[in-house]
């Protein structure tokens, strides 16, 4: 029976809303909401896809518990898993106090799976010791909301963004991370020809290439700039002083400081033009509305709270804020990101945005909980949380939803601390992520289409999802799992209240006990139900009982939450990075995402057409400094910091300033022989918010001395050699070499890439054995090459004149051109033996090499170079190649693709 369920996308926190379309219980398709207000129909390549992830290969479907860390985990039915957890807990509490255990969540729960957690640890045990993976991603935004406007609450709306006259983008790179929104950018954009885009970001990011005005400063030096603009805001008077007057309070501190950071003061912290920092001023400023954007490059920061306070003073020294097109507008990473903050559900908030360090909202929760007291005392917070994990100080922890031994920063700190753990409990809905390797017990949770609950986006707008098909295996909805463990604990706590406290028989009975804790409070949430959502469909909060809509802008009566009603200007002062650059490590690290992966991979990493842009982990550098270290462009580099070394393959990218780095956050120890990029980063964190500092690490690039090279190229198909056996086996291998990373390539018949290096050569017996692993062993049709005096020796499996495999060792050239047609069955017969030649040269015969630039209508670079030589437009090429007409994720791609063959033209034109 075919069906078409309404719900969300589960990657970023544009919350687009999505229609599942299911087939016999199974999910079969997914298509844009044209109702959900977030994306009115659009969906980006990594929503688009999400069906082809809803397959139970690689879930979680049965709890696992080890007794013995040596030994591997065994499948236990779910009674024993939460008796033996339950046990566990109660007797280290018991022996060590409430504090002695903790929980570390995320954003990608839904509210109701967080209000549990939350209520599990700070009613039930009584600790606070519950943090979540916000705290790498928003807590510097929350901390930066609540210095500034004295609650976290985003004021603005999508809507605004058409309505702007400029728009700043700060350390946000919407082009990849939140593509929806950036598709609304690029339309206001061709609606207005007034608006003016400034995007400050070290590196010309795919974001910056729309920008009038891109200001590439210094990495870490954004207070500096904010008190820049301000200073010249100040100077050109363009500061709302009526506004100041009578609804903030603080600025002539604020005034007095920045009276020391003119912009040729700035230009020189910055590393800017003197004359873009007034022009960008003058362009915020005069614009009637201003709009800004911002993410990580502000949050992720030893100062990331100034970073956001500094930026949210602009707009409240011009009175741009509660305005239509006007506001400080902080775009939210996961799903539901705000539903966790909406719960409390950090270290150092409580319920409805209460805060734990308030006495008063202390007893409030008590009572609405029904318990004697919450506990005063402020929680672990993540970095700090996994620290005392290693130290002895938390000897339990309870892991949901998130990867820490991938995505924390200084992994060989977070990993010593897992091994020291006494009992780790990982509730996951994936089978293999870095974490589940220091996991005792395992419990399989649903995921995305499978559960029932609340999220919220980045624009305060909360949707209601039900599920599209059944839980796949054993596995259950991460309330539930938490509901039980929590009531077996509490049996074993000797306390009395834990039905009570825990009553609920589905995710509706949480949200109406979440609903009550809300009312009054700035989020007051009262007058939702489910059946209101599903009726009315998605709304935005506060939406108090009695009213008909949601609140779209925050703040239009210009009073604050603080208890003056008065915004607050913070003094700010310019701050290094935690750690500078010098003659040792002179290169500054910056991380970050790609458009098709999402975060560990542990569902995108599935998905074969979403490698097709970047199949392997690649660390970006300005060409000269590539030049200045002896690298060129697909050499080995080691990276090395002061906490760790890591090695991957370099790649020039102009758009880097020199001296600074680039690598993606999505590459751990199950793509890759390391722990990736947190391996080098730092656990300095910001002293308010305590979020780390992941955008800057001091590293050293040096030329890897790996001289001995590997490649498999492995098409799969659905039996045995489906892609993700094909994975698992990889993965056995990553360990043995200096360098190695695997992936997948193509689409329909996906291809795996094993590919590796090392200072040797692995003797031929090994080789055999790595052979016979991809099903390259010796038979009928099998060709091979050696030439073991150069170390060179390949094979390529052709049966029935089709290429299925290659294995390269020694000489590896030939890659480039055999992934591109291997995925795309182009090499004919006749040219099968190319790829076993002494020397891997691309066969003249071959089309020139092409990638997929548009995923939905599978248009490859080529075919749109070829239309754009015989004079295509961009109408033409969407009208007849239909790409970028679907999600419009590879709109900047083909808008650059454009403008560069018209910059050929003219240049061919000159000569
Ligand atoms: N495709 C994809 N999309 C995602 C995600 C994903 O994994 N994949 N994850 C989601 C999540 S959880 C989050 S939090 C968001 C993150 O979304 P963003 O924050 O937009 O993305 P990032 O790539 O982390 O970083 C943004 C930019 O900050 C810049 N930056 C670095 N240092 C500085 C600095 O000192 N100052 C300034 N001004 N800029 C700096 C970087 O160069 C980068 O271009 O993305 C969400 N969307
Ligand atoms: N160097 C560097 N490091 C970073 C960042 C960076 O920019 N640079 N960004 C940071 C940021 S902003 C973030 S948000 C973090 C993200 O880091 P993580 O939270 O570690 O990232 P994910 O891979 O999304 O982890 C979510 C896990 O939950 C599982 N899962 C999915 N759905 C469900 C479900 O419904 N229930 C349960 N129980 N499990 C489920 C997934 O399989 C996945 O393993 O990384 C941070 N780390
Ligand atoms: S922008 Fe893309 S990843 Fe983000 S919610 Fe929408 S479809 Fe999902
Ligand atoms: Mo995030």
């Amino acid at each position: 029976m075919n069906q078409q369920i309404k719900s969300t996308c589960c990657y970023c926190g544009v919350g687009c809303g999505l229609l599942i379309e299911t087939e016999d219980g199974q999910i079969v398709g997914v298509r844009g909401d044209p109702d959900h207000p977030a994306n009115l129909g659009r969906l980006c390549s990594k929503g688009a896809t999400l069906h082809l992830t809803a397959k139970p290969d690689n879930r979680l479907l049965h709890p696992q518990l080890r007794l013995d860390r040596n030994l591997p985990r065994q499948r236990v039915g779910w009674d024993t898993a939460l008796d033996h957890a339950a046990d566990r807990f109660a007797q280290i509490i018991r022996t060590h106090g409430p504090d002695s255990v903790a929980f570390y969540v995320s954003g990608q729960l839904l509210t109701e799976d967080y209000y549990v957690f939350n209520k599990l640890a700070k009613g039930l045990i009584g600790t606070n010791n519950i943090d979540t993976n916000s705290r790498l991603c928003m807590s510097s935004a929350v901390a930066g909301y609540k210095q500034t406007l004295g609650a976290d609450a985003p004021p603005c709306c999508y809507e605004d963004i058409p309505l702007a006259n400029c728009l700043l983008i700060a350390g946000a790179n919407p082009a990849i991370a939140h593509p929806i929104v950036f598709r609304r950018i690029e339309d206001a954009r061709a609606a207005n020809p007034e608006l003016r885009i400034i995007v400050i970001d070290p590196r010309r990011s795919e974001t910056a290439a729309l920008a009038d005005l891109h200001l590439a400063l210094r990495p870490g030096t954004d207070i500096a700039l904010y008190n820049g603009l301000l200073n010249v805001l100040l100077g050109e008077q363009l500061v709302d002083r009526d506004y100041i007057a009578r609804h903030t309070e603080g600025f002539d501190e604020l005034e007095a400081i920045v009276a020391a950071y003119p912009p040729a003061a700035v230009a020189g912290i910055c590393g800017l033009a003197e004359t873009d920092i007034i022009k960008a001023a003058r362009w915020f400023g005069t614009a009637g509305a201003a709009l800004s954007l911002y993410c990580q490059g502000l949050n992720q920061s030893s100062h990331g709270t100034h970073n956001n306070a500094a930026l949210i003073h602009l707009h409240l020294a011009t009175g741009q804020i509660g305005r239509p097109g006007a506001g400080p507008f902080s775009l939210t990473g996961q799903p539901n990101a705000m539903g966790g903050r909406e719960v409390g559900g950090l270290a150092n908030l409580l319920s409805a945005h209460r805060d734990l360090a308030n006495p008063k909202h202390r007893d409030e929760v008590a009572q609405l909980w029904g318990v004697p007291s919450v506990p005063a005392a402020p929680g672990r917070t993540a970095v700090e949380l996994f620290a005392a994990l290693k130290r002895g100080g938390v000897k339990a922890v309870w892991i949901a939803c998130t990867n820490p031994a991938q995505s924390l920063p200084d992994q060989a700190e977070v990993r010593a601390a897992l091994q020291a753990a006494d009992f780790v409990v990982l509730q996951e809905a994936y089978a293999s992520t870095d974490t589940a390797t220091y996991a005792d017990l395992m419990l399989p949770a649903t995921t995305w289409g499978e559960k029932e609950g609340t999220v919220t986006n980045s624009e305060r707008c909360i949707t209601h999802l039900t599920p599209a098909v059944a839980p796949p295996g054993e596995a259950r909805h991460d309330w539930q799992i938490a509901v039980d463990f929590a009531r077996r604990l509490g049996t074993r706590l000797e306390q009395a209240l834990t039905t009570k406290l825990f009553p609920y028989a589905d995710a509706e009975a949480i949200f109406i006990e979440h609903r009550e804790s809300t009312r009054g409070r700035d989020l007051d949430i009262t007058g939702l139900s489910y059946a209101l959502l599903d009726t009315a469909g998605p709304q935005q909060w506060p939406f108090p009982e009695g009213s008909s809509q949601g609140r779209q802008r925050l703040y239009e009566d210009g009073v604050f939450a603080t208890p003056s009603g008065r915004a607050r200007f913070v003094q700010v002062e310019h701050q290094p990075t935690a750690e500078s650059t010098g003659d040792k490590r002179p290169i500054s690290l910056l991380s970050g995402r790609l458009r098709d992966q999402w975060h560990g991979m542990s569902r995108t990493g599935n998905v074969a057409r979403l490698f097709n842009l970047d199949d392997e982990p690649l660390l970006s550098m300005h060409p000269d400094d590539l030049r200045q270290h002896g690298l060129i462009a697909g050499d080995l580099a080691e990276v090395d910091s002061a906490r760790g070394d890591i090695v991957v393959r370099v790649k020039p990218d102009v758009g880097l300033a020199r001296g600074c780095a680039w690598l993606p956050m999505h590459w751990g120890s199950q793509f890759m022989n390391s722990a990736g990029v947190n391996t080098l980063t730092t656990s300095a964190r910001d002293p308010y918010s305590q979020q780390p500092e992941l955008k800057h690490a001091a590293v050293a690039v040096n030329k890897a001395d790996l001289p001995w090279q590997l490649v498999i190229l492995r098409k799969t198909g659905l039996g045995e050699l489906s892609a993700l056996t094909l994975l698992a086996k990889a993965r056995t291998l990553l360990g043995e070499f200096a360098f190695a990373s695997v992936g997948l390539y193509g689409r329909a018949e996906p291809l795996v890439i094993f590919r590796a290096a090392h200072p040797q050569a692995l003797p031929e017996s090994r080789l055999q054995e790595i052979d016979t692993l991809f099903g390259l062993g010796d038979n009928a049709a099998v060709i091979v090459y050696a030439d073991p005096r150069r170390q060179i020796s390949k094979r390529a499996l052709a049966p029935d004149g089709k290429l299925t495999g290659v294995r390269l060792a020694g000489e590896t050239q030939a890659e480039v051109w055999l992934k591109e047609v291997m995925a795309d069955d182009t090499l004919d017969a006749e040219l099968i033996r190319w790829a076993v030649a002494p020397i891997g040269q691309r066969p003249g015969k071959l089309p020139p090499r092409s990638h997929v630039v548009c995923k939905c209508a599978d248009v490859t670079a080529a075919q749109i170079t070829g239309d754009l030589a015989a004079g295509a437009t961009l109408a033409v090429l969407q009208k007849q190649r239909k790409c970028g007409t679907f999600c419009g994720s590879c709109l900047p791609e083909l808008r650059q693709m454009i403008s560069g063959q018209a910059l050929r033209a003219s240049n061919a034109a000159v000569l």
